[in-house]
């Protein structure tokens, strides 16, 4: 049963110049909004972008803005219902493509928030992350956890594009977002270290009283995932979705964003439930279509897709091999704050 609340208008004028000279405000005709019932109502809308259509805008930008005039030379991808320029595909993730030509680097700086690169084409690029060398490849998700430093560099001879997620917004949200610069990082000698502590799932380094880093592992090769991915597959007839987590903790690689591997295999459809997560996709491989709440999103390799949270998803994939994503989500944020929720549908 819902209450028809009172609105602003009933109230006499005088009231409200008294109510405004004094600095206040009655709630019960905002309550509604910022408490609907049931569920909450997203701002978010699906939002989608097409590789094809992004890459020339990005090369463009390669030719008419330096890199040294850029700092970061990055296309902001923005949730269509915020508008574009809007710094957040979903409520709490950003997202933007950034493109790093030969030769070129991105200075050395930290901030506060968190970032994850997903590697979309090109050879020879590289990020240091607090000292350590990270090669880029294809499908790589690499992180820049919040206060660790990092520059990126480039040693090959084509492009290089990734799509890089933030957990920005939440940030900006709390007054909480601000940098430091630095000249570039000195490499220390362990590039890319964790793959050889973390090589085989259970074990790890035994440390004889040295504590683990906090974020011990910060590239996840593309090959150990898919391979992992179609393995299950094979074991399995239900959903094939594997979490990237902290080998050392098995909690989310990030405190707020989390990451998640999934296979489609040919000719699948999968419903999951609905939740209180927002999501971005990233398409790794394959071809497929997705309805997320009613608006249908026909995808294809390297582009990027988003559903707002509770929205109501299904994915088909159209094409005859496996279909693979990554879908960037803020699942770890909500079940800190006490709130994660699936409901069936
Ligand atoms: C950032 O630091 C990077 O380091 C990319 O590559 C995109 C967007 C907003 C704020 C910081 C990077 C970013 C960013």
């Amino acid at each position: 049963m819902s209450v028809q609340l009172g609105t602003l208008e009933e109230l006499p004028q005088d009231y409200r110049d008294a109510m405004t000279e004094a600095g206040v405000a009655p709630l019960w005709p905002m309550m509604r909004k910022v408490l609907p019932h049931g569920k909450p109502i997203p701002t978010t809308k699906p939002s989608y972008w097409n590789f094809q259509h992004l890459r020339p805008l990005l090369l463009r930008a390669g030719e008419l803005t330096p890199v040294e005039k850029a700092e970061r030379r990055v296309l902001v991808m923005s949730d269509q219902g915020r508008g574009t320029g809007a710094m957040q595909a979903t409520s709490s993730i950003y997202i933007g493509m950034q493109l790093l030509l030969p030769g070129e680097t991105a200075p050395a700086h930290r901030h506060t928030p968190s970032a994850a690169r997903i590697i979309v084409e090109g050879k020879g690029g590289f990020t240091v992350v607090d000292g350590e060398k990270l090669p880029m490849n294809r499908g790589d998700l690499v992180l820049t956890p919040g206060g660790d430093w990092h520059d990126h560099g480039h040693e090959g001879d084509e492009p290089v594009i990734w799509l890089d997620a933030l957990d920005l917004p939440l940030f900006v949200y709390l007054e909480g977002s601000y940098a430091e610069e630095a000249p570039l990082q000195a490499q220390r000698n362990r590039p890319d270290a964790a793959l050889v502590e973390y090589a085989a799932a259970g074990l790890v380094p035994s440390r004889r009283g040295n504590q683990a880093r906090r974020y011990p592992m910060a590239r996840f090769p593309w090959a150990r995932t898919e391979a992992a991915l179609r393995q299950m597959a094979q074991y399995t007839d239900g959903v094939v979705e594997m979490d990237y987590v902290n080998p050392e903790t098995g909690e989310s690689v990030l405190p707020v964003m989390g990451f998640t591997a999934m296979m489609i295999r040919p000719g699948e459809t999968v419903r999951p439930p609905l939740s209180s997560e927002s999501a971005v996709f990233h398409v790794i491989g394959g071809a497929g279509e997705s309805l997320v709440d009613g608006c249908k999103i026909t995808w294809s390799e390297k582009d990027t897709f988003t559903a707002p949270v509770f929205a109501e998803v299904d994915h088909k994939n159209t094409g005859s091999e496996p279909a693979f994503l990554i879908r960037v989500h803020d699942r770890p944020l909500q079940e800190k704050l006490g709130y994660y929720e699936e409901r069936a549908r």
